[in-house]
């Protein structure tokens, strides 16, 4: 009996990995993607969604690829008891069942390296994003100040929305030691 139930799992495993996992038969939905617009000579772009669990067991988003870069890791922004920001790596974010995990400036996101060609602004990038359970979900990624919905609306960025935007840069400069032409 464990044998067979053992055989079941290694079956099911397998079935995960297949990378023509059709994103329409997934529990999860992506929302709200977008890219933050480069600054001119970067190479390092902050990624963020909203990814919304319909299955009845979590899932963890557990990497992503973005069309055009090295690779994109799960990174979270925490700000320590001196105001001090920092960027953590993550294994992995899980999303609870019937629940919504926003990747959003000053918090979760996904940190792109490696951009080859800056990122056009008001362009889609293709970001692959590795679940779990859900297998492989590629979706377009808007790259602007904020996701493609908003994106006609009134331009009024608050100031928090700048202050995270320029720390968070400042932030990743330094910590993946990256060198501008400047
Ligand atoms: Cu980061």
């Amino acid at each position: 009996m464990k044998t067979c139930i053992q055989v079941l799992r290694i079956f099911c495993v397998s079935l995960f990995l297949l990378p023509a996992t059709p994103s329409l038969a997934s529990d999860i939905m992506i929302g709200n993607a977008w890219i933050r617009e480069m600054p001119h000579g970067a190479e390092v772009a902050a990624g963020y969604l909203d990814i919304t669990n319909h299955g009845a067991v979590a899932d963890r988003l557990i990497g992503a690829e973005a069309s055009g870069a090295m690779s994109a890791m799960l990174h979270q922004m925490t700000t320590d008891d001196n105001g001090v920001m920092r960027m953590r790596h993550l294994e992995g974010i899980e999303i609870p069942p019937g629940e919504t995990m926003s990747l959003a400036p000053g918090g979760y996101h996904l940190m792109i390296v490696g951009v080859r060609e800056p990122y056009e602004a008001h362009s889609d990038i293709e970001v692959t994003l590795i679940f779990e359970h859900a297998g492989t979900i590629t979706t377009p990624f808007f790259v602007g100040h904020h996701a493609r919905a908003n994106h006609d609306a009134a331009h009024s960025p608050t100031m928090n929305h700048e202050q995270g935007h320029n720390m968070e840069q400042m932030q990743h400069d330094e910590n993946h030691e990256q060198t501008t032409d400047d």
